[in-house]
């Protein structure tokens, strides 16, 4: 039963893969992404303003469009979202193991682990999908992704990489420099240093690691490292793509 639960295993094999972080929660823009050719969004619900209702729409609109609906957000709300459709978690500001323990049952249908089964869901279609079928395939395809991004969780990588279950994690430079005493600083040697420690730890581990590409370049040091989990943001991408056309147009009309 396809519900965009398939990700884990691609994250698990290696597999590079590319996607879209949509901090406004509209369900056209989910689209664009889709027929644009990327694998996968992340719903931004720790730093975008969507609801739960508002979310489904945008797991729908991925879903019609063979994208993966990877929603970004804090544990309270991982149980509604898996039922809503989302294909993956991704965790902001985890720093403990136990908290990784914690984010991958509620990931995981029993036995494996402690999410509450329902087959009345969308993840369920509504109770159409095969109920055997569903528990496996959710409990084999949704991805677990950690967010990785301040000094205290750094204290406690390895701890954290050795938790069963965890299938990538997403590095946080800002949050990462704010940590680390070097405010804004995301090229600041600390927190290149802090980004090479955790990517080396996650590819000794066989966890896929990657961050937010902000720039060509930076993807190419991205790959170079080894990240096979890659994100552009969308909001970023707009912003500049609709400067950098005004400022050309402003610049070729001389009356301007
Ligand atoms: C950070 O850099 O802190 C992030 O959360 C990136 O998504
Ligand atoms: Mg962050």
């Amino acid at each position: 039963m396809v519900h965009g639960a398939g990700m884990a295993p691609r994250l698990q094999a290696g597999n590079r893969v590319h996607g879209v972080s949509v901090g406004v929660p509209h369900p056209a823009l989910v689209q664009m992404c889709g027929y644009a050719g990327y694998d996968f969004v992340v719903l931004d619900n720790e730093h975008g303003p969507a609801s739960i209702e508002t979310t489904g729409e945008a797991i729908r609109a991925a879903l019609g469009v063979g994208l993966v609906p990877i929603v970004r957000t804090f544990e309270p709300d991982i149980s509604r979202l898996l039922d809503a459709g989302a294909g993956g978690i991704q965790v902001p500001l985890v720093e403990t193991p136990e908290q990784a323990e914690r984010i991958v049952r509620a990931c995981r249908y029993p036995p494996a682990g402690g999410r509450s089964v329902a087959f009345s869901t969308p993840a369920a279609h509504y109770g159409f999908a095969d109920r055997q079928g569903h528990i496996e395939s959710s409990n084999r395809g949704i991805a677990v992704v950690l967010m990785i991004e301040t000094a205290a969780a750094m204290e406690r990588l390895g701890e954290i990489l050795a938790v069963p279950g965890v299938d990538a994690v997403c590095i946080g430079p800002t949050d990462m420099s704010y940590s680390l005493g070097v405010p804004g600083d995301g090229r600041h040697p600390k927190v290149v240093a802090a980004v090479a420690e955790c990517v080396g730890a996650c590819r000794q581990a066989g966890i896929a690691v990657g961050a937010n590409a902000f720039s060509q370049a930076e993807y190419g040091e991205h790959v170079a490292m080894g990240m096979t989990y890659h994100t552009v943001m969308m909001t970023m991408l707009l912003g500049k793509t609709l400067r950098e056309r005004l400022v050309a147009m402003r610049g070729a009309a001389s009356d301007s």
